[in-house]
């Protein structure tokens, strides 16, 4: 995504004349960058941008380099749902980024992607990986491909102004899953907020410090597997006080906050899904709406 593209070749991905795109680059509604020869190149993320935010159609997406048919459909729908599982399950890595991209492009919101498409379809693998139905290479893949296609879409969704409020996410020390912490990065970037994983597997400690340090607004937590229930616990709730003397909100969810446990914590808010992150981001910064939901 960090490809440049020559006005011409937009312009024919988007099925318009090269000088109306020039016109739209030189009244900034695409930003784009001008060679050490003054000729313009516009970045593929800026392009999406626009594509999403003006509902266009692509012509030929293949003019920058996106699989071919992309943005010909935006439904997420259950025929969606079953080839998005299947193009992961192959590895089909343009598929995959093609049908992330119809329903990014056709203005759905990217907690609905993540909610309705991805975290379903990965769902659905661990049932298949439960019944010896997939092997552990392929679900290994998948994540890879999900997360470079995430990866692509956060890039898309800009990368926040310098005044929007800060984010940051992260999965706790032991915790390997990254696909969650991913998503709530692309989620809050595209509410405009300056959203910040730091990864997996963090300890901790190094969260109190990145707290104090960089004064989030707000910290999103995923958690899928904890070792040591007594010590996260004891961590977890001295990490919401650190947290709440800096105002920072600490959300969280993930497939480990049973009932239980919620009962022994403290947070701000726990999320079944990206949609109620979504929903609380905005309490706390409304954004422009901006994209095309
Ligand atoms: C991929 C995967 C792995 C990969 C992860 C790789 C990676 N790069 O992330 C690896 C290889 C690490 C792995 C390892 C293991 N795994 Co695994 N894994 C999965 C799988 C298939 C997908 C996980 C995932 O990313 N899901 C997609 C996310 C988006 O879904 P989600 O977390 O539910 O998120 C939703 C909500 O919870 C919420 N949410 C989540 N986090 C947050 C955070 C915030 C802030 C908000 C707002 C919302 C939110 O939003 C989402 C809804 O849209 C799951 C199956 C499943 N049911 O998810 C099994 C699964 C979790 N794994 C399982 C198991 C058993 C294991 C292993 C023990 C296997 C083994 N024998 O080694 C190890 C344990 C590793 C460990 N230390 O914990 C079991 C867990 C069973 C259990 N309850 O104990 C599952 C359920 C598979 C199964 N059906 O049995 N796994």
């Amino acid at each position: 995504m960090s490809q440049f593209f020559s006005p011409r070749e937009v312009a024919t991905a988007l099925g318009v004349s090269e000088s109306s795109l020039k016109r739209w680059v030189d009244k900034g509604l695409i930003p784009a960058q001008k060679t050490g020869g003054g000729h313009r190149r516009l970045p593929l993320d800026s392009v999406l941008r626009y594509v999403r935010r003006e509902r266009m159609v692509l012509a030929k997406p293949e003019a920058i380099g996106l699989p071919p048919g992309t943005g010909e459909s935006s439904a997420i729908d259950h025929a969606a749902g079953i080839e998005f599982l299947t193009a992961l399950r192959e590895g089909d890595e343009d598929k995959s980024r093609r049908i992330l991209l119809d329903a990014f492009l056709g203005g759905e919101p990217v907690s609905t992607i993540c909610d309705r498409m991805v975290a379903p379809a990965f769902h659905r693998m661990g049932e298949l990986w439960r019944c010896n139905e997939i092997e552990v290479y392929q679900e290994r893949r998948a994540c890879e491909v999900c997360l470079r296609v995430i990866h692509e879409l956060r890039r898309a969704t800009g990368s926040g102004s310098a005044n929007a409020p800060l984010a940051l996410g992260a999965t706790l020390d032991g915790d390997p899953y990254t696909l969650a912490v991913s998503m709530g990065e692309v989620v809050l970037r595209d509410l405009g907020w300056r959203a910040v994983s730091l990864g997996n597997m963090l300890p901790f400690e190094t969260l109190h410090r990145a707290i104090e340090t960089d004064r989030p607004r707000l910290m999103w937590l995923s958690v899928t597997s904890i070792r040591d229930d007594d010590r996260f616990i004891a961590s977890f709730n001295t990490l919401f006080d650190t947290a709440s003397s800096w105002g920072c909100a600490l959300v969280v969810g993930g497939q480990a906050f049973t009932t239980e446990l919620r009962q022994r914590l403290r947070y701000t808010t726990h999320c079944d899904t990206f949609g109620h992150l979504a929903a609380f981001a905005e309490t706390l910064h409304p954004s422009e709406r901006r994209g095309a939901h």
